[in-house]
């Protein structure tokens, strides 16, 4: 090693550099740290990144600070970042870039595991080899995938007495303007069953469990008949299993325009965003995460596969139609007029029972969707970090898309392109380079149950583990110009309100009315607010990032702290399930160009909100992580419980002040923690890497090795969600589906068995997370029992 040794060199004032700096005791303790780090490899990233690509930088410093210098170590390594990258990033987003690269990305249809898909992976690897990133790599796995025939359309038929067709569901979504076209597939659900069925139609409403409770009330029984069912309230996958559960043999959804056109909008795409009478949603209904045949580990060639029998797919034919179909089938159901929470907006009367009002017609089911394996790829682009090259800072979005996928997912992906462009221009020419490693990745076949992602996530997990620091996504970037929405863990909460704070606000209107920046609006229109105390925070409000997508397997699987921004649409008063294009055939360029971003002022918004986000993470010396604000949160998390479980708390003779006691401690743990850190010597690189180790590990450590309750994929104790709907705002997953559980069979040792259980692991996990943040000495606990 090229160390300096001769104090000459530095051109600091003697007499302090002797008093306050260089004592050779402090002297002495360093070069045995250095040593004893070298020797046992653990300084492994810092020399490589010193040695390997900052070599040219080790200098004659004039830029000593408080604490020990270290001769020889390069100026990088002690440097914080450069306050002018943040600026350079926030000007240097180009919403006229993001809107090319969005047209290029949303022209064919793409979905996961089809020619056009690995086009746009390869494009986007030979993109990031243009734009000078230091690799592009493309990763892929052979996985379940799922697809409609070719040549076959799904329908469902409405027949007379003699076999006649009465009526029929068209082959494909009409098309309306010439940004459609035929190459989009005939829709389908992913991983339906096949099959062609005749029987009674019945109407379920969500196909919620209440919805079929409210028709076992009425002694309807959905045992062989094809059930049609409205999207929204409940997942895709949780209605078809619901309804196969009782004995359906088809399921057909369709989008409601109570659900999707709130206020019943005249104008519909594409005059407007409000769908319109030929759309019909896809997606998938497999309820897993990850390929269905290696849940768990890597889908590669060496791995095992199980058969399709079995594992958990869908069985019965499922198929998505528009709303202009299913009002000529609801409407001539049978039954008494359905109640009002059951009636949607078609223009027809919503009636309960089974079979058709003309008792000479029945409906058939005709559904030829296939299971294939296929493979998927993964596209990856790499800036090597300067200082600390064996950390990660992600930043990544899903390629696949049911249809043209304006909106889900190439708006994120435009601006992942964007952001990965800049970062790699500033590196190109030497402006700048991230401490840590940032890697931009293209995830495949999201849509199908995270798959992409997940695969990869269970291939490094090893390395992930040890070295990943955060991942930030991108999918839908923009729904609408009402505020941002964003989700994630509460580690990051602080680096992301900083993120806004810094972001200029895209709305003329909220700056005149002295809103300046993204976070005021964001602050004022969602604001975190707590429905127990009635309580509104200082803060906006940031739900966990939860299962929708890629970042579910990275938060709830592999512990890594996630973190997702949006530009949405008011909620308030709309109604509706989500955005009235998503997953339809007119989720088109021009969908986003005339009717949603115009000028794409607010793409480019969620690429600086991203892109300083991702900039702050690989370059802040000290990783701009809260650990205070994570222990606020799990108190929200203790008093959520206790208002909403009090009752089962008590009965179960769980001593609640454990966990109090424990969410204190780890409280004032944070305090002493970032007191330390704060008066931390940061021209010492190891006591820079302890702290940031720390900060890392403090999300590692509510990993639950076994998994949540029945969930042995699902690990995170703090982050992850739950089976059951919680009472009463956000808390301990695991805690709340336990007590649930405890709260529907309190008679059942078992459920009060697996309460103690779980109870005991949340318990420890927090005690766990404040030893990890203590003075790292002194991590013993001094007798059995004594938490403190
Ligand atoms: C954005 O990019 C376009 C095309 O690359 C360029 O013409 C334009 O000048 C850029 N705008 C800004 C503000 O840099
Ligand atoms: C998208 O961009 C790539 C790279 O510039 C180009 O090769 C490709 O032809 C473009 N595709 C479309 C559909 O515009
Ligand atoms: C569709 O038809 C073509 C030509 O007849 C045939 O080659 C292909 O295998 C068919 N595809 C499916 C999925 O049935
Ligand atoms: C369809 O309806 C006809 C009467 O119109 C009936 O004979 C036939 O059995 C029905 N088919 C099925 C599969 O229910
Ligand atoms: C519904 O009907 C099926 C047979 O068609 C029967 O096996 C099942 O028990 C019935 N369910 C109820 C709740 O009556
Ligand atoms: C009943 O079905 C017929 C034939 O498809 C259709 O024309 C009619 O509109 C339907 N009736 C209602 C009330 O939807
Ligand atoms: C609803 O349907 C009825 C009869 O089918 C028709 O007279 C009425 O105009 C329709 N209302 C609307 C708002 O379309
Ligand atoms: C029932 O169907 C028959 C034959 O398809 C048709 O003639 C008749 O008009 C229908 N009745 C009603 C009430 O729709
Ligand atoms: C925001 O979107 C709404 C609905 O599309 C539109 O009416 C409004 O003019 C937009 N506001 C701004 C500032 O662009
Ligand atoms: C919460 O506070 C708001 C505004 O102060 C008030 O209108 C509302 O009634 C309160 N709700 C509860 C449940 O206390
Ligand atoms: C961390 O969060 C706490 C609580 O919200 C706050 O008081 C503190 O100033 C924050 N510290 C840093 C370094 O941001
Ligand atoms: C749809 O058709 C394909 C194949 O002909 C073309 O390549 C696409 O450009 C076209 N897409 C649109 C949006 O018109
Ligand atoms: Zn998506």
């Amino acid at each position: 090693m090229d160390y300096r040794t001769s104090r000459q060199e530095l051109n600091v004032s003697e007499g302090e550099y002797e008093n306050k700096f260089y004592s050779s005791n402090t002297r002495l303790k360093v070069f045995l740290i250095i040593a004893v780090s070298v020797a046992l490899g653990i300084g492994i990233g810092i020399l490589i990144g010193y040695v390997g690509i900052k070599k040219e930088s080790v200098s004659s410093s004039n830029t000593i600070q408080d604490g020990v210098f270290l001769p020889g170590v390069a100026d990088t390594i002690i440097k914080d970042a450069d306050p002018e990258i943040s600026d350079i990033i926030i000007n240097g987003i180009n919403q006229s870039n993001i809107r090319t690269y969005l047209r290029n990305l949303s022209v064919t249809p793409h979905i996961a595991g089809t020619p056009e898909d690995y086009t746009q992976a390869h494009m986007l690897q030979e993109f990031w080899k243009e734009a000078g990133l230091d690799d592009a790599v493309l990763t892929s796995y052979d996985i379940l995938l799922s697809y409609p025939s070719e040549n076959v359309s799904n329908k469902l038929f409405m027949h007379d007495k003699n076999g006649n067709v009465v009526f029929e569901s068209p082959d494909r979504d009409a098309i309306l303007t010439e940004h459609e076209n035929q190459t989009v597939p005939f829709p389908y659900h992913a991983y339906s069953g096949k099959g062609t069925v005749t029987g009674p139609l019945v109407y379920v409403n969500y196909a919620r469990v209440e919805d079929f409770q409210l028709l076992e009330n009425m002694d309807i029984n959905v045992s062989l008949c094809i059930v049609i069912a409205r999207h929204g309230k409940i997942g895709r996958s949780s209605k078809v299993a619901n309804a196969q559960e009782r004995g359906a043999i088809g399921v057909v959804l369709y989008t409601d325009p109570a659900d999707y056109n709130a206020g019943g909008h005249a104008d519909v795409y594409p005059d407007s965003w409000w769908i319109p009478p030929t759309a019909t949603q896809m997606g998938s209904i497999f309820s897993g995460t990850g390929d269905p045949l290696t849940p768990g580990y890597p889908a590669s060639e060496s791995a095992y596969r199980y058969k399709e029998s079995e594992v958990d797919l869908p069985r019965i034919p499922v198929i998505p139609v528009s709303y202009g179909t299913i009002q000529h089938f609801i409407g001539n159901l049978s039954g008494n007029p359905a109640p009002n929470s059951w009636t949607g907006a078609l223009n027809i009367t919503y009636r309960i029972g089974t079979g058709i009002s003309n008792s000479t017609w029945n409906a058939t089911l005709r559904v030829v969707t296939y299971n294939a394996i296929k493979t998927t790829y993964n596209a990856f682009g790499i800036i090597h970090g300067s200082v600390e090259p064996d950390r990660y800072v992600l930043l990544g979005n899903h390629r696949d898309s049911w249809v043209f996928g304006a909106i889900d997912p190439s708006s994120g992906t435009a601006v992942m392109m964007e952001i990965s462009r800049l970062m790699a221009s500033l590196t190109r020419t030497g402006r700048w380079r991230p401490r840590r490693t940032i890697i931009f990745c293209s995830w495949g076949s999201e849509e199908f149950a995270l798959i992409g992602s997940t695969e990869w996530i269970e291939e490094t997990i090893k390395q992930l583990d040890r070295r990943a620091v955060a991942y930030i996504n991108l999918d839908i970037a923009v729904t609408g110009n009402y505020s941002v929405r964003s989700l994630g863990s509460p580690p990051l909460h602080r680096a992301m309100h900083s993120a806004a704070k810094k972001v200029p606000n895209p709305d003329p209107a909220e700056i005149s009315a002295g809103r300046k920046t993204v976070y005021d609006t964001w602050l004022k229109r969602r604001p975190w607010h707590n429905s127990n105390t009635n309580e509104t925070y200082d803060k906006p409000l940031i739900p966990i990032v939860g299962a929708g997508s890629d970042y579910a397997t990275f938060q709830m699987y592999a512990g890594i702290p996630c973190a997702d921004f949006r530009y949405d649409y008011d909620l308030v008063g709309k109604n509706l399930a989500f955005y009235p294009l998503y997953h339809t055939g007119y989720e088109t360029f021009y969908a986003v160009d005339k009717l949603v971003d115009p000028g794409f002022v607010l793409h480019a918004t969620v690429g600086k909100l991203s892109g300083e986000l991702l900039r702050s993470l690989a370059d802040s010396m000290i990783l701009p992580f809260n650990i205070t604000e994570y222990s606020e949160v799990l108190q929200l998390y203790t008093d959520n419980l206790w208002y909403g479980y009090q009752k089962e708390i008590n009965t179960s003779g769980i001593d609640f002040e454990h966990l109090r006691k424990a969410v204190r401690f780890f409280s004032d743990e944070s305090v002493t923690f970032h007191i330390s850190v704060s008066n931390l010597n940061k021209n010492d690189p190891i006591a820079v890497r302890r702290v940031n180790d720390q900060l890392m590990e403090t999300e590692r450590v509510f990993l639950e090795p076994q998994g949540l309750p029945g969930r042995h994929l699902i690990r995170h104790l703090t982050q992850s969600t739950t089976i059951h709907s919680s009472v009463s705002g956000p808390s301990f997953p695991g805690l709340v589906d336990t007590l649930t559980e405890y709260k529907n069979n309190m008679a059942d040792n078992k459920s009060l068995q697996n309460l103690k259980l779980h109870y005991s692991v949340v318990v420890h996990a927090v005690q766990s997370a404040a030893y990890s943040i203590r003075d790292v000495t002194r991590f013993i606990r001094k007798s059995v029992g004594q938490v403190l």
